[in-house]
């Protein structure tokens, strides 16, 4: 089944807004474009820096400026959204021409960007919020306010994930025809996950407790995984079970945490919880947090609940 079939029937049937599926519909038409250009990318000199840094003064890559120009132009024509957050733009982009409500769309245009020059996998995230009046002030709302989210891998193959509150669906792009065909309807995700995911590289600026937790984890019988790629290690960790962890990390006097709220945190949290798993910041269910500023960045754990309670135990409890 087309994923157009699919939000025209199941969808509709299951009291989604209209409004919702035109904007999904409109996210794999970017992603279709996108997947496009990554799969060129090295043939059309798009690998390495743009020359400039973006708001969290990373290094910006060619392709994340081309996938953002996507994104932007095709969600500001959908009539139904007023206002578009980017983890490339500086400010929140005001599409309203004039209307008060609507819908607003948080997206990171291409996560895990580290990936591109390497073949690696990559993905464009996204969260869509109701909005009544003050777009700003609405792009703060928490997790449980998002009406859909999801990402898009870019990877052997490209999918979109996502769930608009009525389960987590994968379709997958057939390069013959263009369309985005159902492989999983309903995902929820495995308690039996023994993979443990973390940049290792970080632990020793991590928090002894956090340290300590992962250790254990590792001790009974945890096996690593770390793509580099947010999206790709939420997808592995989505189908197999296990956990991620992007704890805060030193820095000066106090630790901080990498991760975006807004266009990583929020929608990547609202997809484990309706697959059955569990996000945290700190000790905090992800999907009760609200953003203080559109660029915040948290602590990030999330996977099945069996390991993520596990964590909790060592992490929190035995302190
Ligand atoms: P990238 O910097 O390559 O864009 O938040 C972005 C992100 O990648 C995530 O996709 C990824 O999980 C994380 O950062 C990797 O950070 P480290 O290199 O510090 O592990």
């Amino acid at each position: 089944m087309t994923l157009s079939h699919y939000l025209l029937t199941h969808l509709r049937d299951s009291n989604i807004q209209a409004e919702l599926n035109l904007i999904i519909s409109d996210i794999s038409d970017a992603g279709k474009k996108i997947s496009h250009e990554v799969q060129r990318s090295g043939l059309l000199g798009l690998h390495g820096a743009a020359g400039g840094k973006n708001v969290h003064s990373e290094e910006v890559q060619k392709l994340d400026d081309r996938t953002n120009e996507i994104m932007k132009s095709i969600l500001s024509d959908n009539e139904h959204i007023i206002g578009l957050a980017s983890e490339e733009e500086k400010d929140i982009v005001d599409v309203s021409r004039g209307r008060s409500t609507g819908f607003i769309v948080a997206f990171d245009p291409l996560d895990g960007s580290s990936n591109i020059d390497i073949n690696g996998s990559v993905g464009t995230i996204f969260s869509v919020l109701p909005s009544w009046s003050d777009i700003r002030h609405d792009f703060l709302q928490p997790g449980r306010s998002q009406l859909a989210s999801g990402y898009v891998l870019y990877s052997s193959s490209t999918v979109i994930v996502f769930t608009v509150g009525k389960g987590v669906h994968e379709f997958t792009l057939d390069p013959d025809d263009g369309e985005f065909i159902l492989t999983q309807e309903n995902i929820k995700v495995p308690s039996t996950g023994k993979y443990i995911s973390y940049n290792e590289g970080h632990k020793a600026k991590f928090r002894k407790s956090e340290a300590s937790a992962i250790s254990k984890l590792m001790d009974d019988g945890g096996s690593a995984r770390y793509t580099g790629a947010l999206v790709a290690d939420f997808h592995r960790t989505l189908l197999k079970g296990g956990i991620f962890l992007y704890p805060a990390v030193k820095s000066g006097d106090g630790y901080i945490g990498k991760l975006r709220m807004q266009y990583e945190v929020k929608p990547l949290a609202h997809v484990m919880h309706e697959a059955g798993g569990i996000a945290l910041i700190n000790n905090e269910n992800a999907m009760e947090v609200a953003p203080d500023e559109l660029h915040e960045r948290v602590p990030f754990v999330f996977g099945d609940k069996k390991i993520v309670k596990k964590y909790q135990e060592y992490r929190y409890d035995s302190k």
